[in-house]
């Protein structure tokens, strides 16, 4: 299978890539649902949505600061890099992220879209000003912003609010010019990213999943890998090194 897929890439005329927690998984970063999942542990209704925020900031800060921690500690993995060679070599054209962390780009990717925001990132709830940060802020106390004293919170997307538009057009648009495209590390349950590789589906396009489990996607993929994305990304691209060299 994975030879099969080496083959639809190199034939590819635009590739594009949607990912998931997945990715991050071999980074020792949580995922969200599944066995060790953070939802686990954590109700994402107290943690990832405005009105949690608004009724106990600290907490939601506290839980945001340690996955900061582990983000900013962690290291690419094998699947972060497989995704920016592909993309050195020209193949892959575009990731579309719903993770908010930044190992894609710390991999060396370069065209990299963020539909849910980054841990990066940290957002003025009063003005809007937003900057990136390095470490995670020392919670208490909860931060303010130097400019009008309103509390900051994470330049993240929570559920019930609607995806920056513009990266959400983009989006789009590189699903709507994708001839193929990489699915990997994704539950795809979440709404509206689970809906991009459909628009590569409706146009005759062809999905390539990458998953160790089954999700509601699999049934329309052309091709679902059943396997980690490090491991089976890493096959990929010596796949398609072989091809080429
Ligand atoms: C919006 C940022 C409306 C914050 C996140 C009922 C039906 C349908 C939709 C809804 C509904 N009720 C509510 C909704 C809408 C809701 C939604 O989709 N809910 C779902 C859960 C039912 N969506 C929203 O609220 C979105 N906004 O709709 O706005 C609107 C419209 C107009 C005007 C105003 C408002 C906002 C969604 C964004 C929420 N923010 N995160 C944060 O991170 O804290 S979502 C969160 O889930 C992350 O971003 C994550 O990326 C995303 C998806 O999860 P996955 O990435 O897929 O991760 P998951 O753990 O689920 O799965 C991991 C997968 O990896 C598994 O399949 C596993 O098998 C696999 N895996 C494990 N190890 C590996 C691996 N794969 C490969 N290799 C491995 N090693
Ligand atoms: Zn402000």
């Amino acid at each position: 299978m994975v030879k099969d897929v080496a083959e639809v890439i190199l034939n590819s005329t635009y590739l594009t890539a949607l990912t998931g927690a997945g990715v991050s998984a071999e980074s020792n970063i949580p995922t969200f649902r599944g066995k060790d999942g953070l939802w686990n542990k954590y109700r994402p209704e107290e943690l990832a949505n405005p009105q949690a925020f608004a009724k106990d900031p600290e907490k939601v800060w506290k839980w945001y600061a340690w996955r900061m921690e582990k983000v900013f500690n962690a290291k690419p993995n094998k699947a972060h890099i497989a995704f920016a060679e592909l993309e050195k070599l020209g193949i892959l054209k575009a990731i579309v992220t719903q993770n908010v962390d930044d190992l894609h780009e710390r991999a060396g990717s370069k065209n990299v879209l963020h539909l849910h925001g980054s841990l990066r990132v940290v957002r003025c709830t009063g003005c809007g000003f937003e900057f990136e940060v390095e470490e995670p802020p020392e919670i208490p106390p909860l931060p303010a912003c130097e400019r009008c004293g309103s509390i900051l919170r994470p330049g993240v997307v929570w559920f019930g609010e609607m995806l920056p538009p513009e990266v959400l057009d983009r989006a789009f648009m590189e699903m709507e010019r994708s001839d193929v495209v990489i699915v990997a590390g994704t539950s795809a349950v979440v709404q509206p990213a689970a809906s991009l590789p459909l628009v590569v589906k409706r146009n005759g396009g062809i999905i390539i999943e990458v998953n160790p489990s089954r999700t509601p996607l699999s049934e329309v993929a052309d091709f679902s890998i059943r396997g980690k994305a490090g491991e089976v990304m890493e096959e990929i691209l010596s796949e398609v090194r072989k091809a080429l060299f």
